[in-house]
């Protein structure tokens, strides 16, 4: 065991030892009633699951371990001479639910930098798709090329104990997050730098050598990265990907099965694929007005033709925020500290300023604010990672740090097979119609 793999298994027993006290007080109570309509409309607002490392309320946002985005910028280590945290902060602090120190943060990185060595059948595999399919196809079949080396399949094909499930999977997990950079990288380069590779820096952070193996290596960019990295990670436990890691993880697929999953819903539009959706729609509406820096006027017209047209705006609106998204804005003030006169930027701005007051208008939409996709594809464009269709596999390697945190908690907890009841519209009807 290593020491961070020491520490966590020091914390399981307090764990479940809560967990069954609770249980066994508790258990029985009720905590709430669930409508016909929750049935119908995606289980909204259903509490049905438990994700102890980070949670979302409608009018703040996300916390992680109790800390919100300006917290943790404050709290978690940066890089030397840096500010942004680092998100091998943010996965310490989501794993262990304690707040790294400097050394703690030094001691992932290095852990993950020693595993970080990807097979070349990984890179073959990848070679064997045209150049031109989409990246997120890409990476879902790098991440099930990578399960070659699953320590948990061959620790469960070898018949090891329910009690060190944990074990493997927390090998799974380091191994994969460390690796998903330089596979991500990769399908960056094949894609759109003529298959020219950049050989990791392994005296950088994660997420700055990962910045460096894309090809950006300017320090604002790696600050970028930090920060990106850290605050797409996690987003309590319902949201598509997170859920469905959580559920196919439930079968005791192993981490690599479970996470390409979870990236197979990321990649979908109204999920994690809006984030190349914002830039494809605010650079459409630019060439159709004929103008780099439409005017309010122009942006609403255009906003009333997307929604005219039966489409979302991308980057607005949320199942369970009701005001602006904390991600959103920690991007926005990144933009402003570093590029406030960016005419990308203040195209954003201007979108910002627009689109509620038109959501707001349609009467239907629940929350009319920006959501983190809104955002983080000006910061990119800024810096010259033009190459939209990559985006969400950013979010993708970003999304590792918390499902794949939380597979290993599921482990430890040793949490169920994940097995809702469905019911028929008939009998429904018999039920209230009788
Ligand atoms: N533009 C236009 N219409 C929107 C809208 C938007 N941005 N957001 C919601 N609506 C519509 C819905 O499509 C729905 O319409 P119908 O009743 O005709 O089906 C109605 O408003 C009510 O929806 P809601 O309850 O407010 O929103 P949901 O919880 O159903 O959906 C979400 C949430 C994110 C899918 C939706 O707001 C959306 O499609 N947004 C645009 C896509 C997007 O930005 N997704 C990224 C979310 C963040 C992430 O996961 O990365």
């Amino acid at each position: 065991m290593d020491r961070i793999q020491e520490h966590f298994a020091s914390k399981i027993p307090a764990a479940q030892a809560e967990i069954k006290t609770f249980l066994a007080e508790h258990g029985e109570k009720v905590i709430g009633e669930i409508k016909v309509s929750q049935i119908y409309q995606g289980m909204r607002g259903m509490p049905a699951l438990i994700c102890e490392t980070s949670k979302l309320d409608p009018e703040e946002g996300i916390r992680f371990r109790g800390y919100s985005i300006p917290e943790l910028q404050k709290l978690l280590p940066a890089y030397p001479g840096c500010q942004e945290p680092l998100p091998e902060g943010l996965f310490y602090l989501i794993l262990m639910n304690e707040l790294p120190t400097d050394d703690d943060v030094r001691r992932v990185s290095n852990n993950w930098a020693r595993r970080a060595i990807v097979p070349p059948h990984v890179f073959k595999t990848i070679d064997a798709l045209p150049s031109h399919t989409h990246p997120m196809t890409q990476f879902v079949v790098g991440i099930m090329a990578l399960r070659t080396e699953s320590e948990f399949a061959k620790a469960y094909a070898n018949g090891v104990p329910k009690s060190e499930y944990w074990e493997t999977t927390y090998e799974d997990a380091m191994n994969l997050i460390a690796r998903l950079p330089r596979v991500a990288a990769y399908i960056y380069r094949r894609a759109y730098k003529n298959g020219e590779h950049i050989e990791p820096d392994t005296k950088l952070d994660w997420a700055g050598n990962f910045a460096h193996m894309l090809g950006y290596d300017n320090e604002e960019f790696r600050e970028l990265m930090r920060l990106y990295m850290t605050i797409h990670s996690d987003h309590e436990g319902g949201n598509v990907s997170a859920h469905t890691v959580h559920l196919v993880g439930s079968a005791l697929s192993d981490a690599y099965q479970s996470f390409a999953a979870g990236m197979n819903g990321l990649a979908g539009p109204l999920h994690g694929l809006a984030n190349q959706e914002v830039i494809k729609w605010t650079l459409e509406m630019k060439e159709a007005i004929g103008s780099e820096t439409p005017t309010k006027e122009e942006i609403a017209q255009y906003c009333q033709e997307t929604l005219a047209g039966g489409k979302v705006i991308p980057g607005f609106g949320h199942a369970v925020l009701r005001k602006t998204d904390p991600r959103y804005t920690a991007q926005r003030e990144f933009a402003m500290k570093h590029m406030p006169e960016d005419p990308l930027f203040q195209v954003i701005s201007n979108i910002y300023d627009v689109v509620p007051g038109i959501l707001e208008a349609t009467g239907k939409v629940k929350n009319p604010w920006p959501n983190v996709d809104a955002h983080s594809g000006q910061l990119l464009m800024h810096y010259g990672l033009v190459e939209y269709d990559f985006y969400t596999v950013l979010f993708g390697v970003s999304r590792a740090i918390g499902t794949l945190t939380n597979l290993i908690w599921d482990r430890a907890l040793a949490m169920p097979l994940e097995r809702p009841g469905s019911t028929t519209t008939g009998l429904l009807k018999k039920r209230f119609e009788a």
